[in-house]
Order: C-alpha cells, then structure tokens, then sequence
C-alpha cells in the first residue's frame, strides 16, 4: 500500500515581496492565520520564515518568530520547522537565532553553496510597496547562498545533538544529494533523512519532469530506505511537479514561499488554497494525506511538548 502522503506549507518565505502579492503573509499575525489556515487544510509540517511586521522584509529576529510560534502552536497539531537558509541578507549566525531560541522539531538544512539568483522575480510588479525590495532582488544576480560542509556540520551540531531538532534537507541539485550522502556515511546526520528536492531555482537544477526522476533514482541509490522523498517546485511548476511527487510515492512542500500562484496567470489568495489544491489532486489519485501524528512517526521528531516555544 502506498504510504500516506506528507504535505508541508511554506508559508511566506524570503523569495517573494509584498509588493508581488497582497496575500503573502507579512505581520506575525498574518504568518500566524495563514499557518494555521493551510494546518486545517492539510498540511502536516508548516515551514516559517520571519518578516519585519512594517516593511516585509525577511528578518532572523527571533522576538518576531516568537510572536507567531506560540500562536502556531497552541491552534494546530502541525509540525513547526523553522527555516536557516533565512534571507538572502543574513550571515549563518543570523540565520541560527530564531531556530536557537525556538528548539523546534525541524528546521531546514540547506545541503550546499550556490548561485541562488533572484533578481527578475520581480519583473511583474508595476508598483513598488517599500524602498528594500528591488534592491534586495537586483543583487542576487551576484549572490551567493552560503552552505559550506563546514556551516553544515554546525547547524547539524547546533540544533541537531544540542535540541534534538530534525531536518528538511535542502537539495537544489544532484550534487547537493552527494553532501548529503557524505554526511550520511561520516554519521554527521541520522536516518532517517526528508530529502526535500527543489526544482527551478536559478542556481539550482531546472524543472523539468526528467531531472525529478533523475533526482529520484539518485536519492534512491544512495540513501535506500534510509530517506523519506519529498519535492517542491518554484513559480509555476509547482503543482505539476508535487503531483509527479506523489505519484511516484514521494511527499509534498507547497505555499507562497514557493509559488505565489495557484494556476495559469491566477494568484492563489492563502496559503491554504494551495494546500487544499494539492491535497484534492492527490485524493483524487487515490493518495491519502499523513496527520501530523503520522509525519512525527515517520519523521522520528521529538514532539510538540519538547519544543521552546
Ligand atoms: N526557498 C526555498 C527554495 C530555507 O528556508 O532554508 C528553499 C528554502 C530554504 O525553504
Ligand atoms: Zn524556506
């Protein structure tokens, strides 16, 4: 029987900016309503990033985070994973605060350095909301996201042994599943491993249904059962290749973090739009979606009661 079906929600993300759409989560108390929202629809495991409440900047404060956690926490059962890739403008330091304080059951881990380029996302907005954003997209064509092993090692230590927080494990391209696997073989990491493969983003491996497989077979051949598979995909790509995902056994990441949209030229209004979205594609292929209990066990998390928040 196929195993059930893992949704995550990325809810707001560092990519995209107000002025894109006016349905990116903003406040901590927008942040708060849209995860629980997209928890009610379906997804198990809510992925947050932190803004500044006024200008919708992304922000590794970890008072802000502290002001949407708790809320997060006592409305849904859904796993909290707090992001340290962060925003493009935070340095390793930066980006571990809010995951420090907060000792969720997961953050993600973002498996090497790249290209990580940005810098015409915005080329359809007409009307600029705040000063920050152009700029912020407009040097990412001279951007480097940094995830050396070294850096790696650290978040692994940091969070892993010393808060026994688990891992989304960022792979943006072959390469990345290599890290991954050396650290897997140095027992740097443990089993078992959510392999969260990315497609689409400029630095990363492109979206095309061949490099899914590709990315796929690879994970297979080097982490076995050891791995639990998972995808998301950015812009317009998304649907498609989470649908591809679940077809072939794997698990799911949607929300605005990753697209803004919720089908051709149409701006999904919530979160929880794409959450329901995904979720009546895969009921409709027979899938059934995991509870947060089911994602726990699956997962090996340490639960909701052994978090800081
Ligand atoms: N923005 C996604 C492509 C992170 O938060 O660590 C990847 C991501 C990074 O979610
Ligand atoms: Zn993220």
């Amino acid at each position: 029987m196929a195993e059930k079906v893992i949704v995550c929600c990325a809810i707001t993300g560092a990519i995209h900016t107000p002025s894109m759409s006016d349905a990116l989560p903003v406040t901590p108390e927008q942040i708060a309503r849209s995860a629980i929202e997209a928890a009610e629809a379906g997804a198990a495991i809510i992925h947050l990033h932190a803004r500044n409440p006024e200008t919708g900047e992304p922000t590794p404060d970890p008072d802000v985070f502290m002001r949407f956690l708790p809320v997060i926490k006592q409305s849904t059962d859904a796993v909290v994973n707090i992001t340290t890739g962060g925003g493009l403008n935070m340095t390793v330091d930066d980006r571990l605060a809010a995951p420090m304080r907060a000792k969720p059951e997961m953050c993600s881990l973002n498996m090497g350095s790249m290209n990580f380029n940005i810098s015409r996302a915005g080329d359809r907005v007409k009307h600029w909301k705040h000063a920050w954003e152009k700029p912020y997209l407009d040097r990412t064509d001279d951007h480097i996201f940094r995830n050396t092993f070294r850096d790696i090692a650290r978040i692994v230590e940091v969070m892993g042994k010393g808060h026994g927080t688990r891992f989304e494990f960022e792979c943006y391209d072959v390469g990345h599943l290599y890290n991954l696997a050396y650290c897997l073989e140095r027992r740097i990491v443990e089993p078992p491993l959510f392999v969260q493969t990315i497609f689409g983003i400029l630095g990363g491996i492109g979206a095309e249904p061949r490099n899914l497989l590709f990315m796929k077979e690879t994970a297979d051949r080097l982490f076995g059962d050891a791995y639990v598979w998972s995808v998301l995909a950015a812009g317009r790509h998304q649907m498609a290749f989470t649908t591809m995902a679940g077809i072939l056994g794997g698990n799911v990441r949607v929300g605005l973090e990753d697209s803004l949209y919720i089908g051709r030229g149409k701006f999904a209004r919530s979160n929880a739009e794409q959450v329901s979205k995904i979720r009546r594609i895969l009921e409709e292929l027979s899938l059934e979606i995991a509870s947060p209990a089911e994602a726990r066990e699956r997962l090996k998390l340490k639960g909701a009661d052994r978090v800081g928040f």
